[in-house]
């Protein structure tokens, strides 16, 4: 039986809750496509992220690995682009450390592609009424590391032939956006929903489609 891998974070910065992993947790066992989700927290913490993702992805030998987090601030589901290698922490990890200017993996590229299908996922969210948007920046936190750590290990250590991986942030969950007047949010069981399209998107269609998702800046 094959396995997605998703992922969502634990809190961070404070707060009581991830919306990342209230949402990737509600998808355990899901089945799709013939593929089973299998769902891990991964720890705020630069370093340990990427050895409890590495240790997921030996015990579960994925076909499909999506990193979840939150990105509080925006208002849509946004695929991300592109991974840097770049750690730069505007906060403290859940382990009190803040890199500057540190690479993720030293010697490796600046940068990776998301290997998901990630204009076709944002127009089947779109098409199924949530509201998403390719993003160009997944910023220089914990989730881009863990989503560089991804596709570096994707790349130099290639599981089955084929296997895709990428990372998606979601917006704060209403209740986290009440403490912060004019902050966007989104339903949890919308982000659940979501992350069902975008599972199923990416584990059926092979070739992305040719839409734009760019940004004028
Ligand atoms: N969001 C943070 C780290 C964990 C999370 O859910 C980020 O965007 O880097």
């Amino acid at each position: 039986m094959a396995n997605v891998l998703l992922t969502g974070f634990e809190p961070f910065d404070q707060d009581a809750l991830n919306p990342s992993w209230e949402a990737v947790r509600a998808l355990q066992g899901w089945r799709c496509a013939g593929a089973t989700v299998q769902a891990r927290r991964i720890s705020c913490v630069f370093g340990v992220a990427l050895q409890e993702l590495d240790a997921a992805i030996g015990e579960l030998q994925p076909q499909l690995v999506i990193g979840v987090g939150q990105a509080g601030g925006r208002a849509e589901i946004t695929p991300e682009r592109v991974a840097i290698n770049v750690d730069d922490g505007r906060i403290c990890d859940n382990a009190g450390c803040q890199p500057i200017d540190m690479p993720v993996v030293a010697g490796a590229p600046a940068a990776y592609f998301s290997t998901l299908p990630i204009k076709a996922m944002v127009r089947d969210l779109r098409a199924a009424g949530i509201p998403a948007a390719v993003s160009n920046s997944a910023g220089t936190f914990v989730c881009n590391h863990l989503f560089f750590g991804l596709m570096h290990r994707l790349s130099t250590r290639p599981l089955a032939t084929g296997v895709r991986g990428g990372f998606i942030h979601i917006p704060y969950l209403p209740e986290q956006a009440a403490r912060f007047p004019g902050a966007p949010s989104m339903a949890l069981d919308t982000v659940i929903a979501a992350l069902r399209i975008a599972v199923a998107t990416a584990l059926t269609v092979r070739q992305d489609v040719r839409e734009t998702g760019g940004q004028l800046s």
